[in-house]
């Protein structure tokens, strides 16, 4: 009897040892980020604004010889900048520190082309500080931009230049505390003042600057910062080859370590590469960077910068938005406008995650252990996940709705510290019974956020048909994303003549002159329910609404109504505080 049960318990203590094998964490496989890439790849949303001299001549770029006279903003304010960030829900603010002209936007020791000789607080300000404080107090990450090319510095070209550069950013990385990104811009035009010379100097970028010393320095000055580099090596991010805002709906966050990066590679990442180097996009807010009066109607639409989200931060890219500042030193009110309006839209696309503590099965878990279980994609939780076994590469995952859902929106992100695995997968849904294909897709990686035509089904499944390894899946999220239109333009329908309509409508409307392509601001117009389907049931009388701000109707019929309406009727003065109330029902 004791035998058989010293039998049972080691049988037991085997299969549970068995069970804790079989149920450990996949390996990483290959390249995976490292800590200060997974800092900022959860960073998702950051600013860039542009500021410098450009700001004062209406130009793209700087020739090296514009006058420091000219930078003089009247009403700079970091904290506007910041809190414009802020509201945005943006994480950081990278600031031209230097652009190509060469002009410092920090007194720095090195130069006198800088804000200390320019009149603006007279010589003694510094935007860096000014911005780096903003920061600081809206609780945003401060990023610098430092151009290597300087068409001002009589060096530019020599070796005398790489020591100048590698001291100025030692300025701005010992300074201004911590900086959560540098970025060295790849532009590279020749010619330039170069100190009097006006001539054409050419560098063969990945030579002249010596990047590994230059990124030892960095390393040993801010050992928490990502580089990203288009001026030669292999920085810690890439840029996505483009500046009109998006990445490849493939997009590997991998490159190599060496050798030609060509175009493609840029947009789509690498699926072999050896180095886990994760895509930026980075875009203006109106189509140039700087800042010019001309573009202050071209401000972007908030259609078309979701647009840019779904195409950045939806295919595993961080989205790097710019405001070109004011020569007041403000961000213009247009633009301000349209980047919440923005946020106000994602907030709403992104606002009921339908997937939330819904049923969930996959047909495969790893080791069967609940550990790696599909609850774990939806458990709001970023660091557990569904996993399979080692050998499943084609495995789905079915989100059981509970009832008639309606959505448009499907959101997946990998658990990428294992690494990127996933090579395709194809979302469907169960639509009266029988399943149907919404949408098929590549990578994966940090996020991947598909939009299709919206549908109404009880349940989803997700469908790994192809991957590196077993799918290792953190979160999933199910939206219902309201439409966003485009604003009238004259590819709009034309206003023919009165027109009815049943709902609720929003007009908005602009006019236009074919004849000297000119077109009027806009105007919208709310329309609410028809009246004509209203009908007054009662009338009540409104507490006084001072001391009860919450107005209260005190006398009500209960009535079954879809829509209800209370309506104050102010007294022959104009009064609100006490008066009478209609109650407008619609039933049905
Ligand atoms: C480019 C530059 O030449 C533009 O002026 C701007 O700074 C943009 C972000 O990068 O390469």
């Amino acid at each position: 009897m004791r035998l058989l049960h010293v039998r049972i318990i080691l049988t037991v203590s085997a299969f549970w040892l068995l069970g804790c094998n079989r149920t450990e964490a996949p390996l990483p496989f290959g390249p995976v980020p490292s800590e200060n890439q997974m800092n900022w790849q959860e960073m998702e949303y950051y600013a860039f604004v542009h500021f410098s001299l450009n700001t004062y001549t209406d130009q793209p770029w700087g020739f090296g010889n514009e006058d420091v006279n000219l930078f003089n903003p009247t009403r700079l304010d970091c904290r506007q900048w910041a809190r414009v960030c802020k509201e945005a829900g943006m994480k950081g603010i990278i600031l031209t520190a230097k652009h190509h002209c060469g002009f410092c936007l920090w007194p720095s020791e090195y130069t006198e082309y800088s804000v200390k000789n320019a009149p603006w607080r007279d010589g003694k300000g510094d935007v860096v500080r000014e911005l780096a404080d903003a920061c600081r107090e809206y609780g945003l990450k401060l990023g610098i931009y430092l151009s290597p090319w300087d068409r001002n510095h009589p060096d530019y070209g020599r070796p005398g230049y790489i020591t100048y550069f590698r001291n100025q950013l030692t300025e701005l990385l010992t300074r201004y505390g911590p900086v959560f990104e540098v970025w060295f811009d790849g532009a590279n035009g020749g010619s330039g003042y170069y100190g009097g010379a006006n001539e054409t100097r050419t560098i063969d970028r990945k030579v002249y600057y010596d990047w590994g010393n230059t990124y030892s320095l960095i390393r040993g000055l801010q050992p928490h910062m990502v580089i990203w580099n288009d001026g030669g090596d292999r920085g810690d991010l890439r840029w996505v080859g483009t500046e009109a805002g998006f990445v490849g709906e493939t997009n590997w966050s991998l490159l190599n370590a060496t050798g030609e990066v060509e175009w493609a590679m840029l947009h789509y990442g690498l699926e072999t590469g050896d180095s886990w180097v994760p895509a930026e996009v980075n875009t203006s807010i109106r189509p140039e960077w700087f800042y010019h009066p001309g573009e202050d109607a071209k401000v972007k639409s908030v259609p078309q910068l979701m647009d840019t989200y779904y195409n950045s931060i939806g295919r595993n890219g961080s989205l790097l938005l710019n405001f070109p500042i004011m020569p007041n030193g403000l961000i213009h009110e247009n633009d301000e406008k349209a980047a919440l309006d923005f946020a106000g839209a994602v907030k709403e696309a992104f606002a009921v995650n339908l997937a939330v503590k819904k049923k969930t099965v996959a047909s495969n878990t790893r080791g069967n252990s609940k550990k790696f279980g599909p609850a774990k994609a939806i458990d709001n939780d970023k660091d557990t996940y569904w996993a399979t076994d080692d050998e499943v590469i084609n495995a789905s995952l079915t989100i059981d709705l509970g009832q008639p859902t309606t959505f448009n929106r499907f959101l997946v992100q990998e658990y990428i510290r294992l690494g990127q695995r996933v090579k395709s997968f194809t979302i469907e849904a169960l639509v009266d019974g029988k399943w149907k294909e919404l949408a098929k897709a590549t990578t994966i990686g940090y996020k991947r956020v598909l939009r299709f035509p919206t549908v109404t089904a009880t349940r989803l499944r997700l469908n790994i048909t192809d991957s590196k390894s077993c799918p290792v899946i953190s979160n999933i999220g199910i939206y219902n994303a309201p439409q966003v239109l485009d604003p009238p333009s004259v590819n709009s329908k034309k206003y023919a003549g009165p027109f009815q309509i049943a709902g609720k409508l929003v007009i908005r409307a602009i006019a236009f002159d074919p004849a000297n392509g000119k077109s009027s601001p806009e105007r919208r117009e709310e329309f609410d329910i028809p009246r004509k389907d209203w009908k007054l049931v009662d009338q009540g009388e409104f507490s006084n609404i001072k001391n009860n701000p919450v107005w209260q109707l005190k006398r009500f019929t209960p009535v079954k109504a879809r829509y209800m309406k209370p309506r104050a009727l102010s007294n022959t003065q104009g009064d609100h505080e006490t008066g009478y109330a209609e109650v407008d029902l619609i039933t049905g």
